[in-house]
């Protein structure tokens, strides 16, 4: 048997030698295609199961509670839809590309590519991007480059490892100096307010953000230390705070409740118990805590 083989593996030697054609471009044997179509249909299962997920809403986020909120999730389907149709129509194609070119003893054949189908398909992606970034841009800007409402509610945000601490200017609506010196949240003082200062003595400093449902609030945003970030699903805000700066963001929330702030900067080995909460309350229980916050600080 191994003599017949030997024999064998020789004429076909031969064979490819007497047509002059070098022995690495030869295929002697059709491939399966098994691998293919298994391949192809896995990527038509997954593009399903993604198209599926998405369309069936399974991981849909808490309804926004704001005007922008809303619009920007407007923006945000927009994009999804083009995106994903986009993605099943590349997929399809790579799953026919794949059954369709599959090893069936053929050589290979070498391409230098089409640079009119190259220049059509970057066009067509520069296009769509900058159309949609055109659109998306209000409802960015809106949160972040308007300039505040005069009525506005001013709450500093200050991030540190691993809290955020909110303070109110208080009834004189102006806020007390700081001092980095004078940081020391063992003796109740983590923001630093520098006791000389008048303005900052009817200062209060809050471990939660409440606001009044309804009214205009602009977030000043710091950090302590590193980068973390304010972020509240419900608002569909997401804003880093950045050591050094004092980052404003703005928001109207129309319905009351309570709503998680996380961080999602990796901050450090606390980050993933850094949060805190956004309470929207009544324009009466928003006085009421103003109130109450004044007399126990
Ligand atoms: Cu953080």
């Amino acid at each position: 048997m191994m003599v017949s083989y030997i024999y064998s593996f020789g004429q076909h030697e031969g064979r490819v030698s007497a047509r002059n054609h070098p022995q690495r471009n030869q295929k002697s044997a059709r491939g399966s295609a098994a691998p293919a179509v298994l391949f192809a249909l896995l990527i038509i299962i997954l593009v399903a199961f993604s198209a599926y997920s998405f369309s069936a809403r399974a991981f849909r986020a808490p309804a926004p509670i704001t005007t922008p909120g809303a619009a920007l999730d407007h923006q945000y389907n927009l994009t999804l839809y083009v995106t994903g149709i986009v993605f099943i129509l590349v997929q399809l194609a790579l799953a026919i590309a794949i059954f369709r070119f599959r090893d069936r003893g053929q050589r290979a054949r070498f391409s230098r590519g089409n640079n009119a189908a190259e220049i059509i398909w970057t066009s067509v992606t520069i296009v769509v991007f900058i159309v949609l970034a055109f659109l998306g841009r209000k409802v960015w800007a809106e949160s972040r480059l308007a300039s505040p409402t005069a009525n506005a509610i001013r709450i500093e945000v200050t991030t540190s490892q691993f809290v955020y601490n909110f303070r109110y200017p208080g009834a004189d609506g102006k806020f007390g100096r700081i001092d980095p010196n004078q940081i020391s949240a063992a003796t109740g003082n983590p923001l630093g307010l520098d006791a000389s200062d008048p303005a900052g003595k009817d200062d209060i400093v809050a471990p939660e953000l409440t606001v009044p449902v309804d009214r205009p609030v602009e977030l000043l945003i710091r950090s302590q230390d590193v980068v973390h970030n304010f972020f509240v699903r419900e608002l569909r805000l997401q804003q880093d705070a950045v050591p050094g700066l004092t980052i404003p963001l703005q928001f109207t929330a129309n319905r009351t409740g309570r709503y998680e702030i996380v961080c999602t900067q990796l901050c450090g080995l606390g980050h993933s118990r850094m949060r805190s909460f956004l309470n929207v309350v009544p324009e009466a229980g928003y006085e009421q805590f103003l109130k109450q916050q004044a007399a126990a600080q």
